[in-house]
């Protein structure tokens, strides 16, 4: 199938410690993603950069927080691109960026999803939950909080409202192996399905990726995937500021990216976290790409790989 994917640029780097992020789109293009994605019979049409304009700080009892109102910010200005860019194409792929872009880019394909009348679903790739809200994050970074917000949590005063949160039980996260206490307490008693990194060595990534997507596809559901590049171990993407060892091999990831295109339901896509400072020769933001193109339908044989195909 021949989709029009959009590029749309998140420079955002607000959300984290480190600066570098905001080179992220840009790297993203060097390592050729739109050539890439044209080459396996797909149209891209490159949106450009989002921006936001200079904001005044807010108050928050948190001491630790930083970049609030930037961040505040950049959630209605990537709701309302995230949204328009869903009308626009097929599948709109959202170049980060540090990963409090998810707080735009989420509830923008939700409210598009629900326009449409069908339920959003979200697939979580990372070593982090990123379920903090304003109070509990210590480090007061907000690339740790999204899922907090677009599930429609409390503790978001600033924020724009949202008008189509995320059902817990329509949300997958894969690959998690850091979780802050707080965060712990949050997971437990939630409908989210969190398939840790113990459970990925014990049961492998087919079976429980192939029961949350055979859920997408019974209620028709429209799907995003969230990846972070630290759901990669380090090894194989060192280009991220918040490095966890035991990540995902090159195989495990393709082999997710690989079940997505086979199933046709993903209908938006973040590529976050990269922070091409921290690159060696741009093998990070390659490996994005080469993922990417997996999800569009790169494949090694033209013919079904599994020879007893149920
Ligand atoms: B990312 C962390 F303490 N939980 O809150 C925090 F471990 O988007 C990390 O997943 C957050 O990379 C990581 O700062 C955010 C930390
Ligand atoms: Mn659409
Ligand atoms: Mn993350
Ligand atoms: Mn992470």
């Amino acid at each position: 199938m021949t989709l029009t994917c959009a590029l749309v640029g998140a420079p955002v780097q607000t959300g984290t410690q480190q600066d570098g992020c905001i080179m992220g789109p840009d790297a993203f293009r060097t390592a050729g993603l739109a050539r890439t994605i044209e080459t396996l019979g797909h149209r891209v049409i490159d949106l450009g950069n989002a921006a936001i304009d200079p904001v005044d700080a807010m108050d928050h009892p948190n001491p630790a927080l930083r970049g609030l109102s930037e961040t505040a910010a950049w959630a209605a200005t990537l709701e309302h691109a995230a949204f328009t860019a869903s009308q626009a194409s097929d599948l709109p792929i959202f170049l980060g960026g540090d990963h409090s872009l998810a707080i735009g880019t989420v509830p923008g394909v939700a409210r598009h999803a629900a326009d449409k009348g069908q339920e959003q679903f979200v697939l979580w790739l990372d070593a982090h939950p990123d379920i903090h809200t304003l109070d509990t994050t210590a480090s007061g970074n907000l690339h740790g909080t999204p899922t907090a917000y677009f599930t429609g949590r409390t503790g978001f005063d600033g924020y724009p409202a949202l008008k189509a949160p995320i059902k817990p039980e329509n949300i997958c996260m894969m690959g998690i192996r850091s979780v802050d206490p707080a965060e712990n307490a949050a997971l437990s008693d939630s409908a989210i399905q969190v398939y840790d990194m113990r459970s990925i060595d014990e049961d492998g990534i087919r079976a429980p990726l192939q029961g949350f997507l055979s859920k997408v596809e019974a209620a028709n559901g429209a799907l995003h995937v969230s990846l972070d590049v630290d759901f990669l171990d380090p090894s194989i993407a060192p280009a991220v500021g918040t490095t966890v060892p035991g990540g995902a091999t090159f195989r495990e990831a393709h082999l997710i990216m690989e079940m997505l295109c086979d199933s046709g339901l993903v209908t938006s896509l973040d590529l976050v976290e990269l922070n091409p400072f921290l690159d060696e020769r741009g093998r990070t933001a390659h490996l994005m790409v080469d993922l990417t193109a997996s999800l569009l339908g790169r494949k090694v044989l033209d013919r079904p790989t599994r020879s007893h195909q149920s």
